[in-house]
């Protein structure tokens, strides 16, 4: 939860600076097992934390911001991410009108680190390149540092563009709009020039999506690998799809409830491993039914190749799934057979009209 990060924004920084000044101006001493003077508060006098009787197991996020931060208060706390997150959302849904108008299908690839996100997106263009040649792939890449990852991507021949977050734990929706317009691939305007300004708004009537190229194509967006943060945060993608691997664990879906709840596919990856580790495929399956029922399950090995034709049909499918994204993952060829029959419609149009 990135409130608690302090990769929300400045407000959050200097607030908690503020608050921790005053927190360090109440000294107070108390009698309980260590009655030294001490500046923390006493976590069982905050009504936000719930204290499980039998064994003393402490829940944080039980109030109603459904997280404690330090020196904040429950309504303070919520008010802060509901402004941090409108305004995401507002940078989100531009990018979602940008991705349908360029007939994009978007998909936020999100996952802990290391569960094979860049591996499966080298193997994914290369099987995309054999299954619809021409169709046109572009990927970001959000790692807090390098830019490895887009060097990984860039190696299979399609255009990557690297974001450092820094001490950020996500992609925003901002991040990915500024990347979006460096793309070349997926991203043909009339009026490139406008894209380095920040303010210049697509949809100010004088300047429509009427001049973009409706070629359609895949935008893969590779989220900072982190299996909490990226959940609450909408780039304005067609699907997040997360990423598990067989090496973490089938109990994940339960205890990132968050993640799994938000996507709308679970990519269980390194199958190929399920000789050498203890790792219940079925279990893992209900546990992400629990937490998502209407969740839809792929097992492949990015390695391998295994199961990777069912990834692959998932995402060609993908555009009848997320309306909004009718043209995208549509094969070039099929774009250009219906620009030809709209084209030879018109021809014989004119010629009825001119008998
Ligand atoms: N055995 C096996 N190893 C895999 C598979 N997919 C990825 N790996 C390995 O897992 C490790 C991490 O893979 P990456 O693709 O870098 O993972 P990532 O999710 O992009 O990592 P971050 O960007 O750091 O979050 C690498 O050593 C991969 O070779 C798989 O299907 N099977
Ligand atoms: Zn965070
Ligand atoms: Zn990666």
């Amino acid at each position: 939860m990135c409130v608690v990060c302090g990769c929300a924004n400045k407000e959050k920084t200097d607030q908690s600076a503020s608050h921790e000044k005053e927190l360090r101006g109440q000294h107070h001493d108390h009698d309980h097992f260590h009655s030294h003077s001490h500046e923390h508060p006493h976590p069982q006098s905050e009504s936000h934390i719930s204290v499980a009787a039998s064994t003393g197991d402490l829940h944080y996020g039980a109030g109603a911001a459904n997280v404690s931060v330090p020196g904040m208060s429950q309504a303070r706390a919520f008010r802060l991410e509901q402004n941090v997150l409108g305004e995401n959302n507002r940078h989100a849904n531009h990018n979602r009108d940008h991705f349908v108008e360029h007939g994009i299908l978007a998909l936020n690839l999100v996952s802990s680190p290391g569960s094979g996100k860049t591996t499966l997106l080298c193997a994914t263009i290369e099987a995309l390149q054999q299954r619809a040649s021409g169709l046109p792939v572009a990927v970001i890449e959000g790692d807090q540092q390098t830019s490895n990852d887009a060097d990984r991507i860039r190696a299979t021949g399609a255009p990557a563009i690297q974001i450092n977050t820094g001490k950020g734990c996500h992609l925003d929706a901002q991040m990915v709009g500024d990347a979006f317009s460096r793309l070349p691939l997926l991203h043909h305007h009339s009026h490139h020039a406008n894209h380095s300004n920040r303010s210049h708004d697509h949809h100010d009537g004088a300047d429509t999506h009427a001049d973009h190229d409706r070629h359609g194509g895949i935008l893969f967006i590779e989220n900072v690998g982190n299996l909490v943060c990226p959940a609450m945060w909408d780039l304005g993608e067609a699907a997040k799809v997360v990423i598990l691997s067989v090496t973490e664990g089938e109990d994940k879906p339960l205890k990132y409830p968050d993640m799994f709840a938000a996507a709308q596919l679970m990519v269980l990856n390194k199958i190929d491993l399920l000789p050498y580790v203890q790792f219940d495929v079925a279990r893992c399956i209900a546990y992400a039914r629990r937490v998502n029922p209407r969740i839809q399950i792929v097992q492949l090995s990015a390695s391998t190749g295994e199961g990777m034709v069912a990834w692959i049909d998932w995402i060609m499918t993908a555009n009848q799934r997320f309306p909004g994204a009718q043209e995208s993952a549509k094969p070039p060829a099929l774009t250009e057979r219906i620009a030809a029959l709209e084209a030879e419609l018109l021809v014989l149009k004119a010629r009825v009209e001119e008998a």
